[in-house]
């Protein structure tokens, strides 16, 4: 259920694992090791690595080495990243009740977050680098020229990345920051994927020797209040992800960023914009057929996780472009009439020749149409960033009416 992420319990076998998480339950407010006991931590324990409570499963990462760490006011080597681990075994759970709404629709559909298991993420990654797929590259491009008026605004403080995926948005902006080596950041990157979150952080820690990392292993779409209350932020939610919302969702996950945000604050958000539509449906059928590639992969993740017996041969890609909606929709479309069992859910799902299955819409926006999604969530558009052909854009808001 998506109210239950659990807390993390003081029970445990292992003594420090219980007095480490028994502190940051009582002081849950994301405040960095300071001294002391992190300090022995550390010390016993040289090098960079993870360590698990083996009852909660959180687990602190301490990333660096000892020559790089920082030191306290007396002298003492500090931990300069921190791992928090706020998933639960929930992610079956959200699945088998996604799966069984999603199965029982008119419209059959599985949510796109589960596009990204490994190997999902893997594939996602290849689409990055696709000569139809111009999203990332032009994001990176026009970070590129707008970061340096972003940190400028920004200075230092709490620089919060919404699924990062990889390090390089996050280097692109510390690198333009007013102070060097990350003096006075802190990076926290929120993604459901722990290892893709060790991936992005490894490098940034070796890069910035001031940089401190608090990683959030969460769901952005319900674990925003976990993020520390204190100091200045930026929030960053880049590749146009949010157009993977539904009107609704989106609304949702803005207040709920709008929620952790002080009138200072600014929010950056990657928009992919509507454009000639031969363009569009080309990023979402490329010639190599990895995008159709990462379609059928949610076919596997819910085989693996539910026992299903989808056979992702018998299901064809389809993703065209709806004018209405002003969005691409990504479909899979099943080649003949044939029942899928689910036995996790204890379901038998019969299929159509041609019936679909929705697995993901991807809205394109118009400034016009982004400025009524942010205002309806409480944020004003403060800046706008984008290329020449405003193919794609970058959307810096801030709270409205506040201060
Ligand atoms: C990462 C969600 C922005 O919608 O374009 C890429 C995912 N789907 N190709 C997008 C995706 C198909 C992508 N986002």
């Amino acid at each position: 259920m998506w109210s239950d992420t659990p807390r993390p319990t003081a029970a445990s076998t292992s003594p420090w694992c219980a007095l480490r998480w028994r502190r940051s339950n009582r002081r849950n407010d994301g405040h960095l090791p300071a001294s002391g006991y992190e300090n022995n931590y550390v010390a016993s324990t040289p090098g960079s690595g993870r360590f698990n409570c083996p009852v909660t499963g959180r687990y602190l990462y301490v990333g660096g080495d000892l020559s790089r760490a920082m030191l306290n006011r007396t002298g003492n080597p500090v931990p300069r990243s921190e791992f928090r681990n706020y998933l639960s075994s929930g992610y079956r759970d959200d699945l088998a009740r996604d799966i069984l709404a999603g199965m029982t629709a008119e419209q059959k559909c599985i949510p796109s977050r589960y596009f990204y298991d490994a190997r999902g993420s893997q594939l996602f990654e290849e689409i990055c680098r696709l000569p139809e797929y111009y999203q990332t590259r032009l994001e990176l491009s026009i970070l590129h020229g707008a970061c340096g008026a972003i940190m400028e605004s920004f200075g230092k403080g709490d620089l919060v990345e919404l699924g990062p995926g990889t390090d390089l948005k996050a280097s692109k902006l510390i690198d333009a920051a007013p102070e060097p080596e990350g003096e006075g950041i802190c990076y926290i990157p929120v993604d459901v994927s722990e290892s893709a979150l060790a991936a992005a952080t490894e490098g940034l820690l070796r890069r910035y020797p001031r940089l401190r990392v608090l990683g959030i292993v969460g769901d952005f779409t319900r674990d925003l209040g976990y993020i520390p209350a204190r100091g200045k932020k930026l929030v960053t939610f880049f590749g146009g992800t949010i157009g993977n919302f539904t009107d609704p969702a989106a609304q949702r996950m803005l207040r709920s960023v709008a929620g952790v945000m002080g009138e200072d604050d600014r929010f950056v958000v990657g928009l992919d914009m509507v454009k000639p539509v031969p363009v569009l449906e080309a990023a979402y059928n490329d010639a190599a057929g990895v995008t159709a590639a990462f379609n059928k992969n949610i076919l596997a993740v819910v085989n693996r996780e539910l026992g299903a017996d989808f056979d992702p041969g018998r299901f064809e890609h389809r993703a065209g472009f709806n004018r209405d909606e002003e969005r691409i929709e990504m479909h899979l479309v099943a080649s003949a009439a044939m029942a899928v069992g689910i036995p996790a859910l204890d379901l038998h799902v019969a299929f159509e020749r041609g019936e679909t299955i929705l697995t993901e819409i991807s809205r394109k926006f118009t400034r016009e149409s982004a400025g009524r999604l942010f205002s309806a969530a409480g944020l004003t558009v403060e800046r706008w960033f984008s290329d020449p052909k405003e193919w794609f854009a970058l959307a810096e808001v801030s709270r409205a009416g506040l201060g």
